[in-house]
């Protein structure tokens, strides 16, 4: 039976930025005629962030001397031109006997905007009309039975089928990269439903195309939180999380998605594969893995069973100063070293403490602590040397006990280490604010520079000599150039054997407007990651954008593995062809 969707729904695809991130009503722009920089959200008009546009120019634009900002707008969407769809009446009419007309899209809209994830070449091919291979169809399915009927019908008609969640990848790992099969971009957004919440196992049910806000909305009117939440909550699916193995804010205390992920179910060409729901199981392989990470290369995930914990009664998030970055990584390998863990511990290295204040609103409370007086005491009384201070947030959730225990031995801690406190302002600023920092991405591309990021898994050992190491040959490759460019760092994500180590990096356009500069950066800080010992990533997944280090990172036994799967899963290679290895 076809069911219709909620007339009331508007599908994600039409809220977001076609040419850039996230929710089209929030963005940066420069103020007339003060200049300065504002950022405007749905709630507020244009808040100034005064130290930003100062900061660029200093740090970044003004490196040749210059004075303001360059103006490289993007492409209006009328003016992209993009090849018609393949036509494949037979398999549209099997298709058209399933599905609603309203879920079979192939306007110019739907297919540029499910090409492309969002990473800097996504963007940047997107803003100059750059569309090579858009998908021909887009499908948003309803429900679990749906997406069978579409794997099957696929599979008989040899068409490749990528699975779309909220397309907030920035590795690749949705686009189609080559044009000679017909091509269907699934959009699981529509698949948005908590089916169940089982409050005694702490476990719910739910269909994997929800986004982050939906899915904790729901989750909390039964009292309960799943607690992932990475960066790009607001606009990525349950689906995509698993899918990428991702891993959010609060994985210290929470875990990273595979340990939250009970059970799911996974269509793949040659039927339905499911698992057992229950506590734990050793009783052989754990089949779950073999689907995380697979990024919609052996099939569709549906449906999740996953843990849920009680909402915490209490959260109280700390900001903290250090006066070197190595101060604050030693301070947090003793805490590590413990079995009394924080619920998130970011430190920002001094570059990145930098950007953070110089992007805080006019009357921020860091504004204010970092008065005159509070410098001369830290500077002269504690010793602190302004250009190495590191900013870190410290964040406890659970019961009042419990929260008030850990902080007694984390300030401990901390205190042991010249870690000076900022009391809970700074976390309640980041906070609101946690979701603001890749809108100045957009910012930065209209202003003739690109920013890329790389991250990675770390271990201790190598955590300060790789930090060291990767800023240095950044900076090195760009001054050979005469190139201005920048380079900041965070640890985000902390284990008992190390820890996520997480790089942004900033330089001016090159004359070309080409994708020379980035290519060639993000093939520097991945070299210098591999020599470390890290992961290819930590929680970015593979895509193509990190394929050719991948014989490198994964022995040849366990590649010729995985495709051995691959081949008895997906024996026509329908479902995301080139991707992961
Ligand atoms: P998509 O981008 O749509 O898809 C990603 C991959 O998963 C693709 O291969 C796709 O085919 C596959 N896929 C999607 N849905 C399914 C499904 N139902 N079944 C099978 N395969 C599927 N990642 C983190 O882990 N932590 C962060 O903090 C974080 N911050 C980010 C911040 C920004 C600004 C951006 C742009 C990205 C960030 N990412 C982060 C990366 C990205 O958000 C994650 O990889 C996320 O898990 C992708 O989810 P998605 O729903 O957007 O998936
Ligand atoms: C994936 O985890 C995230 C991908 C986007 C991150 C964008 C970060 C943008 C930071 C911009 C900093 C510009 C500062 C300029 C300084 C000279």
């Amino acid at each position: 039976e076809k069911k219709d969707f909620p007339k009331e729904f508007v599908d994600s695809y039409k809220q977001i930025k076609w040419n850039g991130w996230g929710d089209t009503r929030k963005f940066l722009h420069t103020l007339s005629p003060s200049g300065q920089i504002a950022i405007t959200t749905p709630k507020k008009s244009a808040e100034p962030l005064p130290g930003l546009k100062p900061f660029i120019l200093k740090e970044l634009a003004g490196g040749n001397g210059q004075s303001e900002l360059e103006d490289t707008p993007s492409i209006e969407f009328d003016n992209i031109q993009i090849d018609p769809p393949k036509s494949n009446p037979e398999f549209l009419k099997e298709l058209k006997a399933f599905f609603l007309s309203d879920q079979l899209k192939d306007d110019k809209f739907a297919r540029i905007t499910h090409t492309f994830g969002k990473s800097i070449r996504d963007l940047v091919r997107t803003r100059i009309g750059q569309i090579k291979y858009a998908p021909d169809l887009i499908v948003l399915p309803h429900s679990h039975e749906e997406v069978e009927k579409l794997v099957q019908t696929a599979n008989k008609f040899n068409v490749v089928i990528i699975p779309y969640g909220g397309g907030s990848n920035i590795v690749g790992a949705v686009e189609p990269i080559s044009n000679e099969r017909f091509t269907v971009s699934v959009d699981m957004r529509r698949m948005n439903k908590i089916l169940w919440v089982d409050r005694r196992e702490m476990t719910a049910c739910i269909q994997v195309g929800i986004l982050g806000p939906d899915l904790e909305r729901e989750l909390a009117k039964s009292g309960v939180s799943m607690g992932h939440d990475p960066d790009s909550f607001e606009f990525s699916t349950l689906g995509g999380w698993l899918a990428t193995c991702s891993s959010g804010h609060q994985s210290d205390k929470y875990g990273d998605i595979e340990d939250m992920a009970v059970s799911f179910k996974t269509v793949t060409p040659t039927g339905t594969l499911e698992l057992r729901n229950g506590a734990r199981a050793g009783a052989g392989i754990n089949y779950k893995h073999i689907i995380l990470g697979s990024e919609g290369t052996l099939g569709i995930i549906t449906e999740a069973i996953m843990k849920v914990h009680p909402l915490p009664p209490v959260a109280e998030y700390y900001g903290f100063l250090f006066p070197s970055f190595a101060h604050a990584v030693s301070a947090l390998e003793q805490i590590r070293s413990t079995d009394i863990i924080p619920t998130m511990i970011r430190i920002y290295d001094p570059d990145e403490t930098r950007l953070s204040f110089a992007s805080k609103p006019s009357k921020g409370a860091f504004t204010e602590f970092m008065s005159a007086a509070v410098k001369k005491y830290l500077h002269y009384i504690r010793s602190y040397d302004f250009n190495n201070v590191c900013l870190s947030i410290i964040g406890f959730e659970g019961s009042k006990k419990s929260v008030d225990f850990a902080k007694a031995h984390v300030f401990d801690i901390l205190a042991k280490n010249s870690a000076f406190s900022l009391g809970t302002s700074p976390g309640k600023t980041w906070g609101e604010k946690r979701y603001d920092l890749p809108y100045i991405r957009d910012f930065v591309l209209d202003h003739n520079m690109w920013v890329d990021v790389a991250e990675t898994t770390v271990s201790w050992a190598n955590l300060i000599p790789l930090w060291k190491d990767a800023k240095a040959a950044f900076k090195e490759h760009f001054r050979a150039q005469g190139v201005p460019a920048w380079i900041c760092a965070h640890i985000s994500h902390t284990y008992s054997n190390g820890v996520c180590l997480y790089f942004i990096f900033v330089s001016k356009q090159n004359a070309e407007k080409e994708m020379t500069p980035y290519i060639q950066a993000k093939r520097l800080m991945t070299d210098i990651v591999m020599k470390y010992g890290g992961a290819l990533s930590h929680h970015h997944g593979v895509g193509y954008e990190h394929v050719p280090w991948m014989n490198r990172y994964v022995s040849n036994g366990w590649i010729t593995v995985y495709r051995k799967l691959k081949e008895t899963l997906d024996p026509n290679n329908i479902c995301n062809p080139r991707k992961l290895i």
